[in-house]
């Protein structure tokens, strides 16, 4: 199993500013990446409090045996929450980073992320198709 974790505001996805994040709804997204990776379970948890994020890491990195990797995006908590950082490098599990937009291309206070660097990798700027990508590494690991 591998989880997909969204951070605050991710919920609006496909509602609105559809010129920064598109027009598809997550859950519309989540069913054809279920089609694209039909023999893994890809678990989806969002949560707009820090706190139920750092919770549900705990969960998966320590009671969830089944569970082999994490593709993460934490919306702005990547740019100043050490408290999801310490979770995520409290883990084991290989945790992927993923920001729909570029990071990089936007508002300076973006250009930071705060957990990529405890990340196996940090992915930005690929839409949603990032997803896609943080799972075709994950579940092709050797
Ligand atoms: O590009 C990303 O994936 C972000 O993590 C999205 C966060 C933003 O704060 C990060 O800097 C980059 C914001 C998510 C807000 O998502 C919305 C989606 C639709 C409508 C409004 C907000």
């Amino acid at each position: 199993m591998i989880c997909i974790i969204n951070g605050p505001n991710l919920n609006l996805l496909g509602k609105r500013q559809p010129e920064i994040y598109g027009t598809t709804t997550f859950e519309d997204y989540l069913s054809s990446l279920r089609e694209a990776f039909p023999s893994t379970d890809i678990e989806y948890f969002q949560s707009n409090c820090e706190g139920e994020i750092i919770d549900h890491i705990h969960r998966l990195g320590y009671q969830t045996p089944g569970c082999t990797g994490i593709v993460i995006n934490p919306g702005a908590y990547a740019h100043y929450s050490y408290a999801i950082a310490d979770a995520i490098a409290s883990i084991q599990l290989p945790v992927v980073e993923v920001h729909i937009s570029n990071i990089h291309a936007r508002d300076e206070f973006r250009h930071k992320s705060v957990t990529a660097p405890v990340c196996k990798a940090m992915l930005c700027g690929f839409g949603l198709d990032g997803y896609r990508l943080a799972l075709t590494w994950l579940t092709n690991r050797p």
